[in-house]
């Protein structure tokens, strides 16, 4: 899909107006989110790097009347606690209070059982009631025979009902999916 660089923000204050409806990457840190971006948009739109914690502003991207908000990942150990938490509160005032946020997408690494954090965020998410899909990522990393275990143990772990796609960025599996996903948010709107 094409997808162009908007803009960063921190505030509240400083968050566009697009008049789009907007879906947003959620994931702990490092799980690939701006890797996602780039997948989608067959482009080095956004910026990754080999240490998690890379992404500290919200960031906005639109396309193919969307917008896609690549955030800063939650659960990054090497901060201070003072950080911490106010990266979690952005994170939480974004996810609560975005007007246009009409869906969600959580990315896990599909070669762990979700963490503490990822559940929470998942029902946080599951509770806001409008549409979210979860991706198992860095699915090049396993082979394809454990691909469905793998997503057996996510599911249950995190007692979800959300529809699940297999995500990798260096093989782009999945992209169809994400990309169908986003194309009905954006007609339903
Ligand atoms: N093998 C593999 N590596 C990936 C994949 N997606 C991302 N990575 C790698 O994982 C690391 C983190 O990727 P990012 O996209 O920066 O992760 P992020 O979720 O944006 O991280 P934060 O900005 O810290 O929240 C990088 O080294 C990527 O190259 C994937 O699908 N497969
Ligand atoms: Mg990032």
């Amino acid at each position: 899909m094409r997808l162009r660089f908007l803009q960063s923000a921190m505030a509240f204050e400083s968050w566009p107006v697009t008049g789009m409806p907007e879906v947003a990457l959620f994931g702990r840190s490092n799980a690939g989110k701006s890797s996602l971006i780039n997948g989608l948009a067959g482009a080095k739109v956004a910026r990754i790097s080999r240490d998690p914690g890379r992404t500290r502003t919200l960031n906005f991207y639109a396309g193919d009347g969307i917008v896609l908000v690549d955030l800063p990942g939650y659960g990054y150990a090497r901060m201070s606690k003072e950080q911490q938490r106010r990266q979690t509160a952005l994170l939480e005032r974004y996810a609560r209070r975005r007007e246009g946020l009409c869906a969600a997408v959580q990315l896990v690494d599909i070669r762990h059982r979700p963490s503490e954090l990822d559940i929470a965020w998942h029902e946080l998410l599951a509770a806001r009631g409008d549409p979210l899909l979860l991706l198992l990522g860095k699915a090049d990393q396993i082979g394809r025979g454990s691909w469905r275990s793998r997503e057996k143990e996510i599911i249950q772990t995190l007692g979800t009902d959300a529809p699940v796609v297999f995500w990798s960025a260096r093989t782009l599996d999945g992209r169809q999916a994400i990309e169908a996903f986003l194309a009905g948010i954006r007609d339903k709107v």
